[in-house]
């Protein structure tokens, strides 16, 4: 589907952007930076617009969801903007009764574990993405030529909210019905799918230059699952996605092992996460594919000499690859000094 004309990546606003041009594979000696979780968790200015406004609210106002997206390209100078939404928004604009409990993270008060659960959700109707969309205007407007990136849950991962009902190291329910149930798991992670893949196209369609997928728990699956129960699912996404002309990233944790099955879903750039080294990831991936990521979160609390070290290992690493948007491996840790962050975003610039 063609954007619309006013889209940045149509005007070129953002085509010819750092980040943009490395999901394409092309290489600069400017190295590109934004970092996962950078809307919201560390900065006081999040703080303090989130004061008395619950996380679903925040996201479903689009003058606050657009503030917070924008909140760490002022402060951090990063080269892309992450939309602030989670990856439960579209669950509960289709109806689910889903909350984000603070200091915890999703919960539900129905999980989705029968069929008759899964006959009672909804589709995801575009009209109600209005609060998404309106956001997206207001950011598109005033990031000029940087970036957004919009995103969405892989059917995995968000599935594993719906089934447990709250968050999981282990996924008991979740595993356990993939098991024992696999028609009404491939049923349910159709649903999931759609669901997903409406919210990312709304967020392209209304000025997202980039989408990312997060499979952050498909490494606790093994690779006979992973291919099995999830990967023909995040590809249903990944094609439904393919008739827009913008990069696609696939990110997970722990995934090293399913890197090429995580590219083949049909990612054209692939995040990395701190576990595997980037030229490690990179001759998995036969040097094909530009890479994003991968600094270690738990060094921003470390010392100042050690991170630039380990930065400049991340980009010597990085420099094997066809072409690398610097991340971290993970999320912005809440307890983050913001003053570390737009210190390390200044080092990656060479200033
Ligand atoms: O800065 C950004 O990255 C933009 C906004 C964003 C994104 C991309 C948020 C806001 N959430 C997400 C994605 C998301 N949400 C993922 C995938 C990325 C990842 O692995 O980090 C996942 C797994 C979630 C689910 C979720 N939402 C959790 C994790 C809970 C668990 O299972 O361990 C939590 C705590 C949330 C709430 C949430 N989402 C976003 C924020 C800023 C917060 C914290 C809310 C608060 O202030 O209380």
């Amino acid at each position: 589907m063609p954007l619309p004309l006013d889209h940045p990546l149509i005007t070129s606003l953002s085509a010819d952007s750092q980040v943009i041009k490395a999901y394409q594979g092309i290489r600069t000696s400017y190295k590109p930076v934004w970092m996962m979780r950078q809307a919201g968790r560390s900065l006081p200015e999040y703080r303090s617009i989130r004061a008395g406004i619950s996380m679903l609210d925040s996201c479903l106002r689009p003058e606050v969801a657009a503030e917070i997206t924008l909140q760490p390209v002022r402060r951090h100078k990063v080269d892309a903007a992450i939309f602030f939404s989670d990856i439960v928004i579209p669950l509960r604009l289709a109806g689910v009764n889903v909350d984000i409990a603070s200091g915890i993270g999703p919960v539900l008060e129905h999980p989705v574990r029968t069929r008759q659960d899964l006959e009672n959700l909804r589709e995801l109707d575009t009209d109600a993405l209005l609060p998404i969309t309106e956001a997206i205007k207001i950011v598109v407007a005033e990031l000029g030529s940087i970036p957004l990136i919009g995103f969405g849950g892989a059917p995995f991962t968000l599935a594993s909210y719906l089934i447990e009902g709250s968050p999981s190291k282990v996924l008991p329910v979740t595993r356990s019905l993939m098991r024992n149930d696999p028609q009404l798991w491939h049923d349910i992670l159709s649903w999931v799918a759609r669901t997903t893949s409406t919210f990312i196209r709304a967020q392209v369609m209304a000025g997202a230059s980039a989408l990312q997928l997060f499979d952050s728990w498909a490494g606790k699956l093994s690779l006979d699952e992973y291919v099995t129960f999830a990967a023909p699912h995040s590809k249903s996404v990944m094609t439904s996605l393919s008739d827009l002309p913008v990069p696609r990233v696939h990110f997970g944790t722990q995934t090293g092992s399913m890197l090429t099955q995580m590219r083949d879903v049909g990612a054209t750039v692939m995040g990395i996460d701190s576990d595997t080294p980037l030229d490690v990831a990179n001759n998995i991936l036969g040097g094909t594919i530009p890479l994003q990521g991968n600094i270690d979160p738990e060094r921003l609390s470390g010392s100042w000499e050690e991170l630039k070290l380990h930065v400049a290992d991340v980009i010597e690493r990085g420099s094997l690859a066809p072409s690398h948007v610097l991340n971290l491996g993970h999320g912005v840790p809440p307890d983050t000094d913001p003053d570390v962050l737009t210190r390390m975003v200044a080092f990656i610039h060479g200033e």
